[in-house]
């Protein structure tokens, strides 16, 4: 196969990545299952990967405790000023960075097989798609880029001899000495992690971690980091949004793109089960959307990935049968817990809670243990074609056409169940000002407010007043074909502690008025933060919900919003004169209204 690659640019990186990180061999994926057949057959050998008897060609993986998340603090934007990476990114310059990881990847493959994988993000040949080769010294990351994007040989082809490719460098920094034993997760010591992006030059360099995001490159890193860059360059838009389409009892079909933060159940959402007669829901994409305003100037969206990389616990038939129902073959499991017969477990699982199990570290573990079984970042690999209700036009180069935006986060107070924009930058202001609050599930105090604009703070691969001033560039351009904008929270509580919302399959309600905003069918509220649901617009038929709870859910506390607008005054001043001059002219405006 060597022999056929006759890109020289491609050959010259790959043979100065080799020069350096020393491996024993190299290896051209070419995306086939006897490829990922055989690589999992080496796996299953060295003890890496188990083999489970309950889900036909399925495989459990347990990672280092030490590397088991993204690592946002050794995460790097690394321009040549910090002012580009901007106030929400780790700035390092990159002569300094490179120079620390040259030293780090210095002899890093010894003992081990260098991995070329040629991998698409989007349909192969799609216009909106983007050609990726990663380099990489992990087993484990070819099988899930398998799964998780396109690979092959296809890919090289559309390549050809000078085609342009997004260079991924990704070691797991764990060379083997001769006759040395293999860990069953080798990876890097926690100081030595280091994820870099120089988004001037397209290019990513991951050293130290074999987990998620921070080692499968095709999908934060370049799908939204440095895609992110490339998109605010060329006039497009990659976002952190699930794409689902919603039809209505008499066919109208609606494409709604949506942005939340960790823990708001975007996966959920994205497979919704909607618990109204006459709607259908299907799944485009459960986590990154790439957009571009086509040629009837409205903006199409694809999913640049193949599969799911979903946070395990939590999901079930109850939450997200949907999900439940793609995890029955062809799956990677990591960190969860093994059964005794043979399957993988977590908390949040249907039905009976194991007597025992093996957890993810490897002990023994009963219903009595004080720590979880699985970890709470535990992760299933899993086709999108597997997906029951998966969009028959979801890998449609063309994309569609998004006619909904929303924005959400977890608020057990204050923000209403849905509000409308009342324009295009108001909408930018609902985005940029999202916040969420933190559970179990992420990093710091519980309860704490945490700002994530767009659900890009962790992702963003510029400044981030810069990328507002994106937003607002697009709307301008889109005009009045621009998607219409929404901010939901499904998690508001009432004063004694409960859901004041069913959530899950019920949030179609929400959806549904939404739609029916967009096809001016109903009016709406105006209030000081934007559109409300009249209540009997709401479809609420066979929900067991009180008229009370519906007017807490919908209620606009004055003196908490006072409270929110200084909160919302601070957290703009650390963008600085990158802050868009339109986005404190709508936190006037919603100030004013306030009066
Ligand atoms: O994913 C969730 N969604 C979106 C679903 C499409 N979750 C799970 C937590 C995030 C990982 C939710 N949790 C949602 C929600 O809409 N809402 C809630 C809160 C909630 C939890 C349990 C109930 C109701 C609301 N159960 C009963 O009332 C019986
Ligand atoms: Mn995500």
């Amino acid at each position: 196969m060597l022999a056929t690659i006759k890109h020289e640019k491609l050959n010259c990186w790959i043979q100065e990545v080799a020069e350096l990180c020393q491996p024993d061999s190299i290896y051209w994926c070419d995306g086939t299952k006897k490829e990922y057949d055989s690589m999992m057959s080496l796996m299953i050998e060295s003890g890496m990967a188990i083999p489970l008897s309950k889900r036909a060609n399925s495989f459990l993986f347990r990672s280092d405790t030490s590397d088991v998340a993204r690592v946002e603090d050794q995460t790097y934007i690394s321009t040549l000023t910090q002012d580009e990476a901007g106030p929400t990114n780790n700035w390092i310059d990159p002569a300094e960075l490179k120079k620390i990881m040259t030293d780090l990847y210095t002899g890093c493959m010894k003992g081990r097989t260098l991995y070329v994988i040629p991998f698409s993000m989007g349909p192969i040949g799609s216009p909106i798609s983007k050609i990726g080769i990663e380099l990489t010294d992990s087993p484990y990351v070819v099988c899930n880029m398998h799964i998780m994007t396109r690979v092959g040989t296809k890919v090289l082809e559309v390549l050809g001899t000078d085609g342009e490719y997004i260079p991924c460098v990704h070691s797991i920094g764990a060379p083997l000495a001769e006759g040395q034993k293999d860990a069953s997760w080798p990876c890097a010591p926690i100081e030595k992690k280091y994820i870099s992006h120089f988004p001037q030059e397209n290019l990513i360099w991951s050293f130290g971690s074999g987990y998620g995001g921070n080692a499968l490159l095709g999908k934060k890193c370049l799908a939204l980091r440095i895609a992110s860059a490339m998109a605010k360059r060329e006039g497009w838009m990659a976002e952190h949004m699930l794409i689902l389409r919603l039809t209505n009892p008499e066919g109208r079909r609606f494409h709604i793109a949506a942005a939340f933060p960790s823990a708001c159940g975007k996966t959920n959402l994205a497979m919704l089960k909607p618990m109204i007669e006459g709607w259908k829901c299907e799944c485009i994409g459960d986590d990154i959307a790439w957009m571009k305003i086509g040629t009837d100037g409205r903006l199409y969206a694809i999913n640049p990935e193949a599969g799911f990389f979903g946070v395990a616990p939590g999901t079930s038939y109850d939450s997200n049968p949907s999900a439940m129902d793609s995890l029955n073959k062809n799956c990677i499991f990591t960190n969860c817990a093994l059964t005794d017969d043979g399957d993988i477990w977590w908390e949040g699982f249907d039905g009976e809670t194991p007597a025992h199990a093996i957890d993810w570290k490897g002990n023994d573990w009963t219903p009595e243990s004080k720590s979880s079984a699985a970890h709470p970042n535990a992760r299933f690999t899993a086709p999108a074609s597997q997906c029951p209700v998966i969009c028959p036009d979801w890998e449609d180069p063309n994309g569609v056409p998004i006619d909904i935006f929303v924005f959400g986060g977890r608020r057990a107070s204050v923000v209403p169940l849905v509000n409308e924009a009342y324009d295009w930058n108001h909408g930018v202001f609902l985005g940029s000002t999202a916040a969420s609050e933190t559970t179990a599930a992420n990093i710091g105090e519980v309860g704490n407010l945490r700002r994530d604009p767009f659900a890009m703070k962790p992702f963003c691969g510029y400044n981030m007043g810069e990328y507002f001033q994106h937003w607002l560039d697009m709307g301008n351009k889109l005009g009045e074909k621009a998607p219409r904008m929404f901010y939901v929270n499904w998690f508001r509580k009432s004063p004694d502690g409960k859901w004041l919302w069913p959530g899950f399959g019920d949030n179609v309600r929400v959806l549904k008025w939404m739609c029916e905003r967009v096809e001016g069918k109903i009016d709406a509220i105006e209030t000081p933060i934007g559109l409300l649901p009249k209540k009997e617009n709401l479809d609420l038929n066979g929900l067991n919900i009180s008229n009370d709870d519906i007017e807490e859910l919908l209620r606009i506390d004055t003196e908490a919003w006072r409270a929110e607008l200084s909160d919302i005054e601070k957290y703009f001043q650390q963008f600085g004169s990158h802050l868009p001059q339109p986005l404190y002219a709508q936190l006037e405006n919603l100030r004013n209204r306030f009066k």
